[in-house]
């Protein structure tokens, strides 16, 4: 048995002869998670820092210098006929945004406060206290399982990094541990069954599994030469994490990245509810 990489197929020597075995079914297009693919230039004087996908594959950005959300196409074109651009009225730098059906919320860590505001008008709703569980809040994203919130602490107090887990209506629930360094912007891959999280001291973009603990990371804009990064946002085989000092949205390829266990089977028995409890009794 030889391996021919000139014709990318196996071979069997008989009689003299080469007889192919098998051939790979098309050419081979694994791609390295972590691969730069897409983005885009931030086409302003604005500095995009929060990110967030919804499900029609546009992006939410928080800008900072106006403090304005902003409604992008995947190509960095604004969305002119959405009612964007919204200036969160009691957000003093919107650092992350998530829209949760027709609710956008969006971290305030110059108020301590998690505010909420309409989606469609950007119409200011109500603030929730942060201050008592969270020393500063960046990034945030939606545990599907639980149906709660969760904000990336990185706390500065010279303890580890957390999530803190809220639920919709702005109650605190737990602190989970998720490592000594500087967390950003983080988003839940529901196709992956996974979170990313990107950490701003090492230039990590890290993907957690459904207990938080880490799994596979690459390296973020830093390391491409840009300067920083912040929210991070998945759109189909597209990890998206902004560069804010370069005024530019990077595109990492994830097609490749491991699939964790436990979202698909939860929501295929039916208990959209999230019930991890009953799921667990009744088995997969
Ligand atoms: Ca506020």
């Amino acid at each position: 048995m030889i391996h021919s990489p000139s014709l990318k197929g196996w071979f069997r020597v008989v009689a003299g002869g080469l007889v192919a075995l098998s051939f790979p079914v098309g050419p081979t297009l694994a791609v390295e998670p972590g691969t730069p693919s897409g983005g885009f230039p931030w086409n302003s004087s604005e500095l995009p820092v929060g990110l967030e996908a919804l499900p029609d594959g546009t992006l939410l950005v928080t800008e900072y210098v106006t403090d304005s959300i902003v409604h992008m196409t995947m190509t960095g074109q604004e969305i002119l006929d959405a009612p964007f651009p919204c200036t969160p009225s009691d957000t003093v730098n919107p650092e992350s945004v998530l829209r949760l059906d027709d609710l956008l919320y969006v971290t305030d860590p110059e108020q301590g406060q998690l505010d909420v505001y309409d989606a469609v008008t950007c119409t200011y709703q109500e603030s929730f206290d942060l201050s008592t569980n969270v020393v500063v809040a960046t990034g945030i994203t939606y545990q599907e399982s639980t149906d709660h919130l969760l904000i990336v602490d990185p706390d500065f107090t010279g303890r580890p990094s957390k999530f803190r887990e809220y639920t919709r209506q702005g109650t605190f629930v737990a602190s989970h541990t998720i490592g000594s360094d500087f967390g950003r912007g983080v988003t839940f891959d529901a196709t992956r069954c996974s979170y990313w999280l990107y950490t701003a001291n090492n230039d990590r973009v890290t993907q957690l599994d459904m207990s938080f603990n880490s799994i596979s990371f690459f390296r973020g804009p830093i390391f491409w030469g840009f300067q920083g990064g912040a929210g991070v946002a998945v759109v189909g085989g597209r990890l998206f994490v902004a560069s804010p000092g370069s005024h530019r949205v990077m595109g990492f390829d994830i097609a490749e990245a491991v699939v964790q266990e436990g979202c698909n089977q939860i929501f295929g028995d039916g208990f959209e509810s999230g019930d991890l409890s009953a799921w667990s009794a009744a088995g997969p």
